[in-house]
């Protein structure tokens, strides 16, 4: 059995993303599972060649599932995203400087599409590893939202045995200290030791 796990790149100026420091700190496996690693560009063009390149490389066995994973500045818990939306509109621009205004992702693609991965499950082992956790109904309309629609939009048709979701993290506190209004943080130890459970759930809970 394999999985996916993606982060994002830093972005928004800053020098470090939590969840790819996190991705860097997960091991080449949880117990028997073999976990392929993938650094995903800050880009709404982008990021979908990169997460659909790292599941066609896999020669033999796909995947199971992805679990893809990016900041959410002002968040305090870990956050398995509910569903990604037909939008793209940005505040800031993503790293290719692009930054779309309430543009479809896939035009005439349905509104919506809901994680298929377990996320009260997910939220739960979160919550007894001891982190805060919480399921979220949106993930936003920036690059992230962007991903998880166009990931779920695309297996639906080429891999629709594989199941896929996104989880958002908080800021770690070296991004926040110096801020003048301060924000949540959670260290990446712990963000880390929160990505592991939230695997290990999957794993236990992948159908
Ligand atoms: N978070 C951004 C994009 C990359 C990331 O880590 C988002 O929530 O859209």
């Amino acid at each position: 059995m394999k999985l996916l796990v993606t982060a994002f790149e830093p972005f928004g100026g800053e020098t470090l993303n939590p969840a790819l420091e996190a991705l860097n700190r997960l091991g080449d496996s949880i117990d028997t599972v073999k976990l392929i690693r993938v650094e995903v560009p800050t880009s709404f063009k982008r990021a979908l060649g990169a997460v659909k390149r790292a599941i066609e490389a896999e020669a033999g066995e796909k995947p199971c599932a992805v679990l893809m994973l990016g900041q959410a500045g002002g968040r305090s818990a870990l956050t398995p995203e509910r569903v990604a939306i037909n939008i793209a509109s940005a505040r800031i621009p993503d790293n290719d400087g692009f930054m779309p205004f309430e543009e479809p992702i896939v035009p005439g693609g349905p509104a919506a599409y809901f994680s298929t991965l377990p996320i009260v499950k997910l939220t739960e082992a979160i919550r007894e590893a001891g982190l805060p956790a919480a399921i979220s109904n949106s993930a936003g309309t920036f690059v992230c939202n962007s991903l998880m629609y166009g990931v779920l939009h695309w297996l639906e048709s080429e891999h629709p045995a594989i199941k896929a979701g996104f989880m958002h993290v908080p800021y770690a506190p070296e991004q926040t200290a110096a801020m003048a209004s301060p924000q949540p943080s959670m260290s990446i130890q712990d963000i880390t030791r929160g990505v592991e459970a939230a695997l290990r759930a999957l794993i236990m809970n992948i159908k």
